[in-house]
């Protein structure tokens, strides 16, 4: 660090107005200024993408003058920080979004305009950072962006991966997948900080001895060590100064690496060396709810939580703490179990780095953690081989079974010996083979646990978790997920957010509560007509991109009936797929059956070793290019498999949508959150009672939420008395031709091998209970299509839903975990003596 510089001279460049002013003319100057000395180009030879990189250095200008005064605010005062440890952010593009929490989208727009630009042309320019699978990876992203708006000093820690959730693509109906090269034209929103970086150990063996001073040591000796390289890119919260930083970590081989093999001679085992380091940042995992169990894996969430950890503590110790202190510095949020490892790197670092008795070292680290679970499938439940475990991390199976001792030890006094109680709550799982269970290492070493939605919370206290919450009840808590509503309403549905604007002002993007001002409104037919003309607008632009990318033509005054999320058996989009073929059977029945015009909105990706959800997208076009094309149908059936569902393409579907599926089991989906966005974007929602649709449908009113199926107690009580799927199918005349079409090969040109092991597992499992929820959906969806006909009423429904969406802004969730679980204040920002723009 130089320490020579003027730090006056440092002040003045940071409120240097030329350089950082928000104005049209100051943005105008600045672009032109980043497209000669950044891009090396002037205006008449400047490409599309040198301009997009221009503005977006004019921007990120602007968040590091407010990012370099938000980390200094926090290092001059003792703030607790919170550290969120998550292996997935799925950010979505940063242009677009840094515009509206700057505050300055029209000016930027203005400035474009007199340069003869466009833009929203930059805009749909930028390629987004994919770096998540789905709900989890954005929900980090969302909580990013709360705690910059709520002025919570923050870090996100994650993994720079080189490669993102894979691209997909529909070729003969099915998916194929292409790798996502996001970096390939470089990313101006990160700043590599080569200056930190650690040196991270795996796999070798462990040696114990004791010291001349007669106290235990432990040597590590890895057989690989790599450098874990920081890439910070700046978090700038909604109209305030706060810039937090998300800091990914870069997987690199260490500056000393092939020292040893060079000086051998052996020049291609140094070269693989190298390989090996990089790779362990490579490639995103890109199983959503599914374990992997692979050695990449546990060495992906081993470098990141080592980095992070490490990184943390540096921060601690340089603010002139003591080690001991560590809690009072950092809270830290495990999402999920893919980081749960820190607990026993904490363990390591303090008694083998940094020389802490035991004792000690635990009462931190208990301090310290916190773990979110995100889901109760039980092969999404993270396990690993002891074996394995051993293979990559030899020192930490040591200390795991430390701390299974010692706290086996006390669990057994307080359970009478109760056996089974014992082995449930065992971080080491016996059988044919050890294993280590992540979820119970997390619990363990947590102070705070915690599920994302109310019923998802109770059946974690009543099943995978239920002898952890008899042990420790006050350790649980329920933290309904939220989203922001910055990206996914203001920058996704601008026309929308002006008119309940026009309204009710602009506070409600900051509290999302006040949305609740627009039920005054709901009986205004001039408010209704503006409601209704928005929608239709946004229909019509999601129409021309459903025809300039899939060749259908679709009427943007059906319903948009819209499922987009990952596709999984639990979400079953095999029962919406169902539906459509029973209206197809209608018509075929009866051309002239009066059936209310509807488009049939997929996308999604399946995990490229899914064979059954792989299945399901195979069926979906299949019966698509029956339905689209059948004259009898004349049109008033469409059904559209939109390829590459992310968040650039999530941000055009939301609005247009009028109804919402989230139809999983019930039981199944911790809590979704796609939910969430498109209901608050205007779509009633059709649903199961699972995960936060039951807290929406207690906000929204009974009597503007489409309910059907069974509830995850009667889903459990119809499994133990024995489901039988075949019953439903061979008593239900509608489902067993729908299911008989499918199998026959009517959608398939007659081949009837394809969809096999789909309708078998059907007939014959229904794990998801597809079959005894099947008449119940069909029902609810003609009421559906009742509701529709009268077009005011509909709107009327649409505005209270989203009046009645206050709840499910990510800056309540975000408030809630700094009260109840964090303990953290916010610390407003000051920049040139103002705290907000
Ligand atoms: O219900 C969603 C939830 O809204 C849940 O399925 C999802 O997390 C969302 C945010 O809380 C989720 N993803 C995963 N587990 N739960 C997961 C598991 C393994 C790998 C990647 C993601």
């Amino acid at each position: 660090q130089d320490k020579g510089l003027d730090k006056k001279e440092v002040q003045n460049v940071l409120v240097e107005d030329a350089r950082t002013g928000l104005d049209v003319e100051t943005l105008k100057k600045a672009i032109l200024n980043n497209l000669f000395y950044v891009q090396g180009k002037y205006p008449e030879i400047a490409t599309r993408n040198d301009y997009y990189m221009a503005l977006a250095y004019t921007v990120r200008d602007r968040l590091l003058q407010r990012w370099v005064a938000s980390v200094k605010q926090y290092l001059e005062g003792k703030h607790r920080i919170v550290s969120y440890l998550s292996a997935e952010y799925l950010l979505g593009p940063h242009l677009g979004n840094n515009l509206v929490n700057l505050g300055i989208y029209k000016e930027a727009e203005q400035a474009l305009h007199e340069m003869g630009l466009n833009l929203d042309w930059l805009i749909e320019k930028e390629i987004e950072p994919g770096l998540g699978n789905g709900g989890l990876g954005r929900l980090a992203a969302c909580y990013m962006d709360s705690l910059a708006t709520l002025e919570v000093p923050a870090i996100g820690y994650g993994i720079r991966y080189q490669f993102g959730i894979f691209e997909q693509d529909i070729r003969d109906g099915w998916q194929v997948e292409d790798t996502d090269n996001w970096l390939r034209r470089g990313n101006p929103w990160e700043i590599a900080r080569r200056e930190i970086s650690y040196d991270i150990k795996l796999g070798g063996y462990v040696q114990h001895y004791m010291d001349r001073d007669g106290k235990f040591r432990t040597i590590w000796t890895p057989d690989l060590i790599v450098k874990g390289v920081a890439y910070d890119t700046p978090i700038v919260g909604y109209k305030v100064n706060t810039t937090n930083t998300l800091r990914l970590w870069k997987s690199e081989a260490p500056n000393s690496f092939d020292f040893q093999s060079f000086n051998s001679g052996d020049y291609s085992n140094a070269v693989n060396q190298k390989i090996i380091c990089e790779n362990i940042s490579k490639v995103l995992y890109p199983n959503d709810e599914t374990r992997s169990g692979k050695v990449l894996r546990l060495q992906q969430q081993y470098f990141f939580v080592s980095c992070s950890l490490q990184d943390m503590i540096g921060i601690h110790l340089r603010q002139g703490e003591r080690i001991e202190d560590f809690q009072t510095t950092f809270a830290v949020q495990l999402n999920d179990t893919h980081p749960a490892v820190a607990i026993a790197e904490m363990m390591r670092l303090l008694v083998d780095e940094y020389d802490l008795e035991w004792v000690d070292a635990w009462r931190v680290t208990t301090r310290t953690f916190a773990y979110t679970n995100h889901t109760l499938l039980p092969e999404a439940l993270e396990k690993w081989d002891m074996e394995l475990f051993a293979s990559v991390l030899p020192r930490h199976l040591e200390i795991i079974q430390e701390i299974n001792r010692r706290f086996l030890d006390e669990v057994t006094v307080r359970v009478y010996g109760d056996q089974e109680k014992i082995s449930s709550l065992s971080i080491i799982g016996e059988g044919p083979r050890r294993y280590i269970k992540m979820a119970n290492l997390a619990c363990a070493g947590s102070f705070a646990i915690n599920g994302v939605a109310a019923l998802h919370t109770e059946l974690l206290k009543q099943t995978v978790l239920k002898d952890w919450y008899a042990l420790s009840p006050e350790k649980f808590s329920n933290k309904t997920n939220g989203v922001t509503p910055r990206r996914w309403m203001v920058l996704s549905n601008p026309k929308l957010t002006e008119l309940i604007s026009s309204k009710i002002g602009e506070n409600w993007i900051k509290h999302l509560d006040e949305l609740k001002n627009l039920e005054k409104f709901a009986d205004d037919p001039e408010f209704l007509q503006q409601w209704m003309d928005v929608k239709l607008e946004m229909k019509t632009q999601l129409a021309q991109r459903i025809v300039n990318r899939t060749n259908i033509k679709v009427d943007p005054e059906s319903i948009f009936d819209i499922q987009v999320k990952r596709i999984h058996e639990y979400k079953r989009q095999h029962l919406n797929i169902l539906h459509v073929i029973t209206l197809y059977n209608r018509i075929k029945q009866n051309p002239e059956a009066e059936i209310v015009p509807r488009t049939f909105v997929f996308a999604g990706k399946a995990a490229p070793g899914y064979k059954q959800a792989k299945l399901i997208i195979k069926l979906i076009n299949s019966v698509g290019e029956i339905v689209n094309k059948d004259p009898d149908v004349k049109g008033r059936l469409k059904v559209v498999f939109y390829p590459n569902y992310n968040v650039t393409n999530a941000q055009k579907i939301y609005p247009a949508a009028d109804l919402s599926e989230q139809i999983s089991t019930a039981g199944k989906e911790a809590s979704g959150t796609g939910n969430m966005k498109l209901s608050l974007n205007g779509a009633l929602t059709i649903g199961t009672l699972d995960g936060a649709n039951v807290e929406i449908r207690e906000c929204v009113g009974e009597e503007n939420f489409f309910l059907f199926g069974l509830t995850a107690e009667e889903v459990e009580n119809t499994k133990s008395d024995g489901y039988n799927p075949f019953h439903f199918y061979e008593n239900n005349p509608n489902l067993k031709l729908a299911l008989d079409q499918i199998s026959n090969g009517y959608f398939s040109h007659l081949d009837d091998t394809i969809f096999k092991d789909l309708i078998n597992s059907l007939l014959y499992d229904d794990q998801f209970m597809v079959l005894a929820d099947y008449q119940s959906y069909v029902d609810c969806q003609d009421q559906v299509a009742e509701a529709f006909k009268d077009k005011v009423k509909w709107a009327r429904m649409s505005i209270l839903n989203v009046a009645r969406m206050g709840k499910f802004s990510s800056d309540r969730s975000i408030r809630e975990y700094c009260d109840e679980i964090w303990k953290v204040k916010s610390v407003p920002v000051t920049l040139n003596g103002t705290s907000s723009k």
